[in-house]
């Protein structure tokens, strides 16, 4: 089937038999409850699910590998901090059945290409080393040993170290983030690429400048004392679900919340805690005091018009709004700033916002009587071309009120995988600080390269462009997560060697280079064992908590490695006779943790401090309003023009988004249980006018067209599914949808693709 789509990377187009009901207006309760435990019993079984449950999040347990959302610092009940969505995460993980070389003998890649995105996944854990044979094209089983000599090979032969890539998706655990950043930086390369380029790089572009810190400022704690928090581009009730309850909290103590989304997602509106059985049966907790609607990327424009009639009601009564200590003696650039926003024409804002006049003042209203504000927000924000201003309007306005660096105040960009933020901490980032690689060279006394190396759209094109020839993934699925996936495909089509390091099958093995391999390793869950005994790692969330993630469960297989193990053992076939000991790091954890001791700050004592179960907060200037870091030494203003839409007609805004059942690009089951869309993810969701408009009924077939430049991207047949959207705008899952983002669509400053952001057409499929 589909001889042509296959081979491009995308998955194949199956239909499984849709149903629709009305979007739910509440998250968890009974049915999320139910749901976990049907998944437990499929993929684990009960006694281990059990088991599993019982360890994850608890103090001195295993870290989800689901989200990055914090755990209560202190008490945690048996049982209490695990969420649907965590339980679907360590099922998949965990999972009985097991992709062994038998399985791989019976497929060729070419009859793996036809199997969904599910199929794959649920074809189980892998168990071998695994090198692709070109003779019959199946992967077959190698040994270790034979696997790290074809990369090492690869790699020294290689006339520029830069010609090689390393991925990284952000599961990978402090320890082994640091010792990959050492083994590429020795190598002589900053390509370190990772899944952070194409999520929250936009925050941190847009916090370094204003705050002088790319991660956020609060703790679990703020949502206690908050006077009220939004929540704008997020929807927590299926990828953050733990955070409902901070947020339930934050209504308890008398906060509000305000909610901006173009869609109304279940968890926005109200919240039935899993953990409060008497809960389930009423009504749960409204959450949103205040929905906006928002038109898809008309958030700059909303937040402009927001702060325009604060500014008005402050010049009315002066200090009844702004926070004038707070800005003179800790903020640079107000007089540039207000003189722009009072220039700003609050007509042509409200007009691009897409939202009524009536809902921005009553927001208005809502912001202007508090000085304690929280805002989180996600991929709804940094997945556009204007990112990095949608962030910086959010920190202009906490500037204003003096909400940030104090109690129940400040920013929270909500991380998307387990340990995407320790990874960047622990130097996984194609453009390091000097600071950073000044101290790598002390300590391990060799010369780190200091250009700049590849993010994930510089990577993919070089690779197109044939400057790149070895590829390397640690974790993640990079031809289903990147844009573009037709141009993506060829570009690692193009490439001598792939390699990757999972746990899971997965399309990236299926698109691969002339020569490929396939590592296997632990997941979280599994207990690692090596020669000084029993090993744990540490991860860091999204409130910048260090602490520490042991595996119980025996290993799926005793033929798979630890990530640490891994890349210690390539290392030291790399490097023959290294001034580093790769071997002796493997055997023993805490040897790792010193060194990141002495290269990364914040980590004095490491070995010591991660002994608290709780873990321990790494430094954050913003958290306690010092804003020294920038380049002013003060928390900066900063003016962003809002651009009109300009669509030509029948152009609609796509947004490409996660359904209740993925992770990412790991399908765990095809219903998008709160947006009432069950057993299929080929669907557009779509305005009823919009549909009038281009003559659709509810359940047609469509083709959809992206138009960036002078360029046309087509996917074929995605179901119509009528959805409470704002008119002009729709809705695909991703990654169905993903060779519709155009590789040059991009966030300015950060070079995210521009996920959220498509500017499409819709055509009737027309059956050939
Ligand atoms: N169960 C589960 N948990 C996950 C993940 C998962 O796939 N499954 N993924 C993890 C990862 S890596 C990440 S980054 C996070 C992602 O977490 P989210 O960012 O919540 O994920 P998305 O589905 O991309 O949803 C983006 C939300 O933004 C809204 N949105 C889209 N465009 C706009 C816009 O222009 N303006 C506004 N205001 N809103 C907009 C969408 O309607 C949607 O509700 O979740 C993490 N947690
Ligand atoms: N269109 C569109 N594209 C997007 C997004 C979007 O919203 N829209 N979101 C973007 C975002 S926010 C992100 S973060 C990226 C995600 O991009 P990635 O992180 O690259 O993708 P994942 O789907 O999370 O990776 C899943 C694979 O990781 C492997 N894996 C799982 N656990 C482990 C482990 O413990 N160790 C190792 N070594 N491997 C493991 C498994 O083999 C699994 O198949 O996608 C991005 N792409
Ligand atoms: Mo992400």
């Amino acid at each position: 089937m589909n001889k042509t789509l296959k081979n491009t990377g995308q998955p194949p187009i199956k239909f499984t038999g849709i149903s629709l009901s009305a979007p739910k207006l509440y998250a968890a309760g009974i049915p999320a409850i139910l749901s976990s435990l049907k998944f437990i019993q499929k993929e684990v079984g009960v006694a281990k699910g059990f088991k599993l449950l019982k360890s994850m999040n608890q103090l001195g347990g295993f870290d989800c590998p689901g989200c990055a959302w914090p755990d209560p610092d202190d008490k945690r009940a048996l049982l209490s901090e695990y969420c649907e969505n965590g339980a679907k995460a360590i099922s998949e993980e965990y999972a009985k059945l097991k992709a062994t070389p038998a399985f791989f003998l019976k497929h060729t890649v070419a009859d793996l290409l036809d199997w969904s995105d599910m199929e794959l996944g649920k074809s189980g854990r892998l168990t071998h080393p695994m090198s692709w044979n070109p003779e019959n094209d199946k992967y077959e089983k190698v040994s270790w040993d034979t696997a790290f000599e074809l990369i090492a090979s690869n790699l020294n032969s290689l006339a520029d170290p830069n010609q090689a890539i390393f991925y990284t998706s952000g599961r990978t655990s402090n320890e082994a983030a640091f010792l990959y950043q050492l083994f590429v930086r020795k190598l002589g390369t900053n390509n370190l690429p990772d899944c952070s380029n194409m999520c929250h790089e936009s925050s941190g572009a847009a916090l370094s400048e204003t705050l002088g810190i790319g991660k956020g400022s609060v703790t679990l704690e703020d949502f206690d004392h908050a006077e009220l928090v939004m929540v704008i581009g997020q929807n927590p009730g299926t990828n953050h679900p733990r955070m409902l309850s901070a947020l339930r909290n934050t209504k308890e103590a008398g906060g509000k919340i305000i909610c901006i989304n173009p869609l109304p997602e279940a968890g926005l509106i109200s919240f039935k805690d899993p953990q409060r059985p008497l809960d389930w049966v009423g009504r749960g907790t409204d959450l949103a005091d205040l929905f906006i609607p928002v038109r898809i990327n008309g958030d700059l424009a909303l937040i402009k018009a927001i702060l325009f009639l604060i500014n008005e009601k402050e010049k009315k009564k002066k200090g009844a709004q702004f926070d004038w200590e707070f800005i003179a003696s800790k903020t640079s650039g107000f007089e540039l700033f207000i003189n722009d926003l009072e220039k700003q024409d609050f007509n042509f804002l409200v007009n691009q916002s897409g939202v009524d006049e009536q809902l921005i003042i009553e927001a208005a209203e809502l912001v202007a009587a508090k000085k304690k504000i929280i805002i989180c927000w996600a991929m709804g924000l940094t997945q556009h071309k204007n990112a990095v201003s949608n962030i910086q309007e959010l920190v202009n306005l906490l500037l204003l009120k003096g909400s940030i660096g104090k109690k129940g105040a400040g920013t929270c960009p909500v991380r998307g995988h387990s340990n995407v933020q320790g990874d960047r901490t622990m130097g996984i980032w194609e453009k390091p600080p000097l600071s950073f690689l000044n101290k790598l060279k002390e300590v391990f006394n060799f010369n780190p390269p200091k250009e700049h190396g590849f993010d994930v759209v510089e990577a993919i094109k070089a690779m197109h462009n044939k400057k790149a020839k070895v590829f390397i993934a640690l974790g993640g699925n990079f031809i289903s997560a990147t844009p573009d996936t037709v141009f993506t495909s060829a570009a690692m089509k193009n490439c001598d060697l792939t390699v990757h390091v999972s746990t899971k099958l997965n399309r990236s093995h299926l698109i691969h280079g002339k020569k490929a391999l396939i590592l296997p390793v632990l997941g979280r869950s599994e207990l690692d064992v090596q020669q000084s005994g029993e090993q744990f790692v540490t991860v860091e969330n999204s409130m910048g908590i260090v602490h520490s993630s042991k595996g119980m469960l025996p290993p799926s297989s005793e033929n798979i490695l630890s990530e640490p193990a891994l890349i210690c053992r390539l290392a030291a076939k790399t490097f023959e006779n290294d001034t580093i000991d790769w071997l002796a790091l493997k055997d023993d954890y805490s040897l790792i943790r010193n060194k990141i001791e002495a290269v990364v700050p914040g980590f004095e004592s490491f070995n010591k401090r991660v002994e608290n179960p709780a873990g321990f907060y790494l430094p954050n200037n913003a958290r306690i309003g010092d804003f020294s870091t920038t380049k002013t030494g003060k928390a900066n203003f900063t003016s962003h023009t809002v651009e009109p839409l300009k669509l030509k007609p029948k152009q609609l805004l796509m947004m490409t988004i996660r359904t209740h059942d993925q992770y990412n690009t790991t399908i765990y089951g095809l219903n998008d249980r709160y947006r009432g869309i069950y057993n299929e993810r080929r669907v557009i969701l779509m305005h009823p006018d919009d549909m009038v408009e281009n003559f659709l009924h509810n359940l047609d077939l469509v083709d959809i067209n992206s138009h960036f430049n002078n360029e046309l991207r087509t996917v074929e047949k995605f179901l119509v599914v009528q959805y409470p959207i704002p008119k002009g705008c729709s809705a695909t899952y991703f990654p169905e949808a993903n060779a519709l983002v155009p590789i040059g669509s991009v966030a300015d400053k950060s070079n995210t693709p521009t996920s959220k952001y498509i500017v499409i057409t819709v055509e009737k499929h027309q059956q050939s």
